[in-house]
C-alpha cells in the first residue's frame, strides 16, 4: 500500500475522528459555559463592557468554586497524608498544636494501609478504604456490604461510564434513562454507541416517577427491537431535585425484576435531602435487601454510585467515589476488575476523601464538634437558599418551579413567547438556550438550558444551582428577577 503525503491535511482531523465522539453532547459545560469563561477572562483583564462585575457559575454543582468552605477535618487529614514528614516523631509535638488528635490518628491509619499517596494502589481501591465504605453502607442500610464488591472510582462519573460500557453489546443495547436526565448518561451512551431509552418524569407531580411510564417505555423500545438491558435512576434527581418515596423505590426494584433489567442507582445526592421528614432518602440497596420477595432480593442486579463531589463534602476536584455491586455475576465482576486495572487505580487523594466521607469524626472524637457544626452550617444554608430561589422563580411571570426535595438544583419551566421562538430561530438556538444566553449577557449568571437535559416537547426550562454564597444571594435573586421581567417586556407578543 502506498502512503500519499498530503501536507495540508492533518492525519487526525475532524472528518476522521471517532464518529461516536462527535455525537457526544454535554451541556453542563457546553456553549453557554464557554461563553461564560470568555466573559470571565474579559472581566479579569478589565476588557469589555458588561453591566456586571462577575460571572456566577450556576451551571454546575461545584460548591467550592462558589466559595463553599471545605470541611476542616477532611483537609487536615488529607494534608497530613500528603506531607508525611509532619507525622515524624520529632515534628509531632509542634504538629499536635495545629492538628486535632483524631486527624493525626486518621492520617497515620490511612498511611499505614496506603503506604504513600504517590504510589498506585490496588486497582479496585485501597482494601482498608473499601472496608470503610462497606461499614458505611452497613450503618446506613442495616444490611451487610461486601468490600470485595465495592470499587473506588474517580468520581461517580468514571464508575457510571464503566458500567454503561459493560452493558453495551452493540447499538441495539438499550439503557433506560430519565428525561430530564444528567447528560453524563446521554453523552456516555452516545460514546459507546448504545441506545438511550427515555422515560419521562412527571413535572406536575414534583417530577415523580410512575411505574406505568417505565412499563410503556420498555415495552415500546422492545417492540422496536431494542435490547433493553438496564434502568438508570437518579435519586435525588438531577436536574429535577425529586426524592423518591420508599414505596416507589421498592416498586422500581420489582419492575427491574419483572423486566429483567440491571438497576443503576445514581445516589450521589443522598445527603442533599431538604425535606427529611416527608421525603427521607431510601437507598436502593436497603430497599432491595428489605424486599418481601426472596427471588427479587437475590435476583435483581444492582449497582449503586456515590461520590465525594456532592452532599456537604463538595470535594469535586479531588475526583473520588465508589460503586457497590449487588447480585452481579462473578465473571462480570472479574471483567469490571480487569477494566479498573487497565487504568491502574483511582487517584489516592479521592480515595482518602471517600474514607473520610464514609467515616467522619464520631461523637467523642476531638473534631466531632467542629465537623458536625460545619456540616450543619452548610446544610442549613442550602435549605434556605433552595427555598428562597424556588420562591423567587415561582413569583416570576410565566415561570413555575417544583421544590428541590434534594440535590443542588432547581429546574423551573419558563413560558416563552412566539417572539422569543422567532428570535431564537434566527440565531439557530432553542428558545430556552436563547433565554439562558440573554441571562448570561445581562447578569453574568450562567445556567444550563433545559434542552441540555431533555424535556417534554414544546416546554422550556433551565437549570440553576442554588450555590451562590448566602451573603450575595439577595443580589443574585434580584438580578435574575430584573433580567426576567425586562426579557419578557422585550419579547412580549
Ligand atoms: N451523577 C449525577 C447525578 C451528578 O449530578 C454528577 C455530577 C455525577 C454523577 C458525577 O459526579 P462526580 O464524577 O464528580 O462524582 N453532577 C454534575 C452536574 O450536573 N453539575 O456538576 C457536575
Amino acid at each position: 500500500m502506498t502512503v500519499t503525503k498530503n501536507n495540508t491535511e492533518k492525519v487526525l482531523n475532524i472528518n476522521n475522528v471517532n464518529p461516536l465522539i462527535k455525537n457526544v453532547e454535554y451541556a453542563v459545560r457546553g456553549k453557554l459555559a464557554i461563553r461564560a469563561e470568555e466573559i470571565r477572562t474579559d472581566l479579569e483583564a478589565g476588557k469589555g463592557n458588561y453591566g456586571f462585575s462577575k460571572v456566577v457559575s450556576c451551571n454546575i454543582g461545584n460548591p467550592q468554586q462558589l466559595n463553599q468552605a471545605p470541611i476542616t477535618f477532611f483537609r487536615q487529614v488529607a494534608s497530613l497524608c500528603d506531607n508525611p514528614d509532619l507525622l515524624k516523631k520529632e515534628n509531632l509535638p509542634l504538629v499536635s498544636q495545629l492538628y486535632p488528635s483524631d486527624s493525626i490518628a486518621r492520617a497515620q491509619t490511612l498511611l499505614h494501609s496506603i503506604g504513600s499517596v504517590g504510589a498506585y494502589s490496588h486497582s479496585q481501591g485501597v482494601p482498608h478504604i473499601r472496608n470503610t465504605v462497606a461499614q458505611f453502607i452497613q450503618e446506613r442500610d442495616g444490611h451487610a456490604a461486601d468490600a470485595s464488591h465495592i470499587f473506588l472510582t474517580q468520581g461517580a462519573s468514571s464508575g457510571v461510564q464503566t458500567l454503561l460500557s459493560m452493558l453495551t453489546q452493540n447499538e441495539k443495547s438499550g439503557i433506560m434513562i430519565p428525561i430530564p436526565q444528567y447528560p453524563l448518561y446521554s453523552a456516555s451512551l452516545a460514546l459507546y454507541g448504545a441506545t438511550p431509552v427515555n422515560y419521562y418524569l412527571d413535572e406536575a407531580t414534583g417530577w415523580s416517577l410512575d411505574i406505568n411510564q417505565l412499563t410503556e417505555s420498555v415495552t415500546s423500545a422492545r417492540k422496536q427491537g431494542t435490547d433493553v438491558r438496564a434502568l438508570v435512576i437518579i435519586n435525588p434527581g438531577n436536574p429535577t431535585g425529586q426524592c423518591l418515596t420508599a414505596d416507589n423505590v421498592r416498586d422500581i426494584i420489582t419492575f427491574c425484576h419483572e423486566q429483567r433489567l440491571v438497576l443503576l442507582a445514581d445516589e450521589v445526592y443522598q445527603t442533599n435531602i431538604y425535606e427529611p421528614e416527608a421525603r427521607p432518602f431510601v437507598s436502593f440497596k436497603k430497599a432491595l435487601m428489605d424486599h418481601p420477595d426472596a427471588e427479587v432480593r437475590e435476583g435483581v442486579e444492582l449497582v449503586s454510585f456515590h461520590s465525594i463531589s456532592k452532599g456537604m463534602v463538595g470535594e469535586c476536584g479531588r475526583r473520588g467515589g465508589y460503586f457497590e455491586c449487588v447480585n452481579l455475576d462473578s465473571l462480570v465482576l472479574e471483567q469490571i476488575y480487569k477494566m479498573s486495572s487497565v487504568s491502574l487505580c483511582p487517584n489516592l487523594h479521592g480515595q482518602i476523601l471517600v474514607d473520610l466521607m464514609c467515616n467522619p469524626p464520631r461523637l467523642g472524637d476531638a473534631s466531632y464538634e467542629s465537623y458536625s457544626g460545619e456540616i450543619k452550617t452548610i446544610y442549613e444554608s442550602l435549605v434556605r437558599r433552595s427555598k428562597k430561589l424556588e420562591g423567587v422563580f415561582n413569583e416570576m411571570e410565566g415561570v413555575s418551579c417544583q421544590a428541590a426535595q434534594g440535590s443542588m438544583y432547581l429546574f423551573p419551566q419558563v413560558t416563552l413567547s412566539d417572539k422569543v421562538a422567532a428570535a431564537a430561530a434566527k440565531e439557530s438556538m432553542a428558545p430556552d438556550a436563547f433565554y439562558s444566553h440573554a441571562m448570561l449577557e445581562a447578569t453574568g449568571v450562567c445556567v444550563v438550558p433545559g434542552s441540555g437535559f431533555g424535556q417534554k416537547a414544546n416546554t422550556w426550562h433551565f437549570r440553576s444551582t442554588f450555590l451562590p454564597e448566602e451573603h450575595l444571594f439577595d443580589q443574585f435573586c434580584s438580578d435574575l428577577e430584573k433580567f426576567h421581567s425586562s426579557f419578557l417586556e422585550k419579547y412580549r407578543d
